[in-house]
């Protein structure tokens, strides 16, 4: 088999969210109404779109990890992603990963079609997820996430933010690897606004360096419209697209190797310029 890795070292590795929930704090309810009901094809669609806009993966998700989002039970996680994930990977080559906590959810956008599992826990959730990562060949992401999303954002309290992030997605990866996915398909984020203050999300951005570097593989990183965002610049959700941009441009050039967002067209376009300034800061000029 040749190179697969789904986050290749010479590009920026660009994700496109795909949320199939009623509440999602900046997509929410588009395709899925309050009743819980799915419009499949304005879905697909929007999928397609992404791809069309540069994404090289797809992040399907039927679950709010939003602070203070409400649990959402296993069949209907599945019920609201399986029939998208499969008509996506009918319709189109971009690998497909399934933003899910759950081993059982992961499994069945597995056999839908999906090839990496984005588990925002970094399977402090659902220990099994692993095995089946493992068992499946999927690329897993591992976040960084304390708690639960209920209650992440209750008293988030770190004496060195980036230290402990890295010491505890290297748990996460030590899980990983101990149920035997091989590195070549880890990947590790650090879980951007999930139960951290806006001081400790500024301070993990500014030292992805050191994060990528004391792991070892790839980062990925999730800044898209979050509410970090909102604090510095005033902007509703709606408007935080600069404010996006320049938090990616940022991540970039620290080294992330992927960025997942909302806008991949604009985030095409400042994963270019930062890409070409970490080459030249490197001293490899321009591709
Ligand atoms: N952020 C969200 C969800 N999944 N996955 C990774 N790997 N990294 C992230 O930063 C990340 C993630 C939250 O954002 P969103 O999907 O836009 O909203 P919601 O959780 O409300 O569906």
């Amino acid at each position: 088999m040749g190179e697969q890795r789904l986050f290749p070292s010479h590009r920026v590795t660009l994700v496109g969210i795909l949320n199939l929930t009623p509440d999602s704090f900046s997509d929410g309810g588009r395709f899925v109404s309050p009743a819980g009901a799915l419009d499949r094809a304005a879905a697909v669609a929007a999928g397609l779109a992404l791809v069309a806009d540069g994404a090289h993966v797809l992040d399907v998700g039927g679950e709010s990890t939003r602070p203070g989002a409400a649990p959402v039970g296993e069949a209907e996680e599945i019920a609201r992603t399986g029939a998208v994930v499969e008509a996506l990977a009918k319709a189109s080559d971009v690998p497909i990963s399934i933003d899910t906590r759950k081993a059982r959810v992961a499994e069945a956008a597995l056999d839908a079609g999906a090839r990496a599992v984005n588990d925002v826990s970094g399977l402090r959730h659902d220990p099994g997820l692993a095995a089946v990562a493992a068992r499946r060949g999927a690329t897993l992401i591992l976040g960084h996430l304390r708690g639960e999303p209920a209650t992440m954002q209750d008293a988030p309290r770190f004496d060195d933010v980036v230290a402990e992030v890295i010491r505890e997605l290297g748990e996460s990866v030590a899980r990983a690897r101990a149920a035997g996915v091989p590195d070549e398909r880890l990947v590790v984020d650090p879980g951007i606004g999930f139960g951290k203050t806006l001081a400790q999300n500024l301070a993990l951005l500014a030292g992805l360096g050191r994060i990528g570097s004391a792991l070892g593989l790839p980062v990925l990183v999730g800044s898209s419209r979050k509410s970090f965002l909102g604090r510095l610049t005033g902007d509703a959700v709606s408007e935080r697209g600069a404010a996006t941009q320049a938090a990616d441009a940022i991540a970039v050039f620290q080294g992330a190797a992927g960025l997942r967002v909302h806008d991949v067209a604009a985030s095409a376009r400042t994963a270019a310029v930062a890409q070409a300034l970490r080459r030249a800061r490197a001293g490899e000029g321009a591709a």
